[in-house]
């Protein structure tokens, strides 16, 4: 072996770089990557025990993205073609992921980047990402839906703020490379997928990429897409617009998705559904997967395996091949867990109390 100071040639890292033919076109000075992508796809064996006897779950990590949400994926493209197109600024509204990546990506595009939010309502992880990365913060008091009308409004007064919502349909062609993904992973597509529908950008997202995917003849098949609401922000579940969505899973607070007609596209081609689960399913199903399989996701991302969970208890459940999206790190929301359960009582610096705290321990959960 011969060790050398010099590097060779460096593989590009990045999903433009690995998806280019399939993505829209930009010159090679405007990428703009952090390496986002190539999550993993974890095998979660015991959550797929309480589903079904016939069922192998996998989990897609995209908690392990650059800014740890698979809002990487989407802002890579949105943000490297807003520099092609020589933006001077970007925008968006946000529950807090969208604010956070595009936060750090228009760091690294050297762009001046707005979020607007609604006022207390985004997860402490995410306001500390934004604040990093030295993005404008507007606070609003008002929701999610609010804030995306008035995003748009900006980037109508003015030509050189790239909206980079997934509104954007750049952000769908990023976004779309997740189904690539698990199709590579699992060398075809799995029977069913679930994940959380919020804006619902994300399941149209994954449709295109799973039905491109199987048009250039690299999978048999597509998969039937199952979608999960908070039962407090369920629009696409009571098929109408709700005014004051509410849920714990403060990211797919939204009572009005944008996305609306590719959701149900994904849904109808795909002989799915939407279906809405309740903030204690999803608190559940969080807890289940870090205590169980040892993945802590955020709230949100917990809502597709929370539907599982829902659809087993009721008769329901789907068999075969299923992967679950995990659309977020369990580190976004620290309140969420704090609000559970909270660190113990410090004990004196001797072996005689902390082995007594772990004997005490042993036994009860002996007794268990
Ligand atoms: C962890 O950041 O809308 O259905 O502004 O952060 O594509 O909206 C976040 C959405 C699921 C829902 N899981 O995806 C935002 C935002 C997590 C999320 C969703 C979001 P979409």
């Amino acid at each position: 072996m011969t060790i050398s100071n010099q590097p060779g040639k460096v593989v590009p890292s990045g999903l433009i770089h690995r998806y280019r033919d399939l993505l829209p076109e930009m010159p090679d000075s405007a990428i703009t990557t952090i390496g986002e992508g190539r999550t993993p796809l974890i095998e979660a064996p015991k959550v797929a025990a309480g589903i079904g006897p016939d069922v192998r779950l996998f989990l897609k990590f995209e908690g392990l993205n650059p800014t740890a949400s698979f809002k990487d994926r989407g802002m890579t493209v949105a943000m490297s073609r807003a520099r092609a197109m020589g933006m001077r600024a970007c925008i968006c509204a946000s529950t807090g992921n969208t604010a956070a990546s595009a936060a750090a990506y228009a760091a690294r595009a050297g762009m001046e980047c707005f979020v607007m939010v609604p006022a207390g309502k985004i997860a402490l992880g995410k306001a500390v990402q934004v604040l990093a990365h030295g993005a404008r913060i507007i606070q609003i008091n008002g929701n999610f839906d609010a804030a995306l009308r008035l995003s748009k409004k900006a980037v109508e007064r003015r030509s050189d703020i790239a909206l980079v919502n997934s509104v954007n349909p750049d952000r769908i062609q990023g976004q779309k490379t997740a189904a690539f993904e698990v199709c590579e992973s699992l060398g075809g597509a799995p029977d069913y997928l679930t994940l959380p529908v919020g804006n619902a950008g994300n399941i149209t997202a994954y449709w295109k990429g799973f039905t491109e995917w199987h048009a250039a003849g690299n999978a048999d098949s597509t998969p039937t897409v199952l979608g999960f609401q908070a039962a407090g922000s369920a629009p696409l579940v009571a098929g109408h617009d709700i005014e004051n969505p509410e849920t714990v899973a403060s990211a797919i607070r939204i009572g009005s998705p944008a996305s609306k007609a590719g959701a149900i596209t994904a849904v109808e081609e795909s002989g799915g559904a939407i279906e809405a689960v309740t903030d204690d399913e999803i608190l559940e199903a969080q807890s289940m997967l870090a205590s169980a399989e040892g993945v802590f996701c955020e709230p949100a991302s917990a809502a597709g395996i929370a539907g599982l969970l829902k659809l087993a208890r009721e008769g329901r459940a789907p068999s075969g091949t299923i992967v679950s999206i995990l659309t977020g790190h369990g580190l976004k929301d620290p309140d969420v867990i704090l609000n559970r359960t909270k660190l113990p009582e410090p004990v004196e610096a001797t072996f005689e109390a902390v082995s007594g705290v772990m004997e005490r321990r042993i036994e009860s959960s002996e007794r268990a």
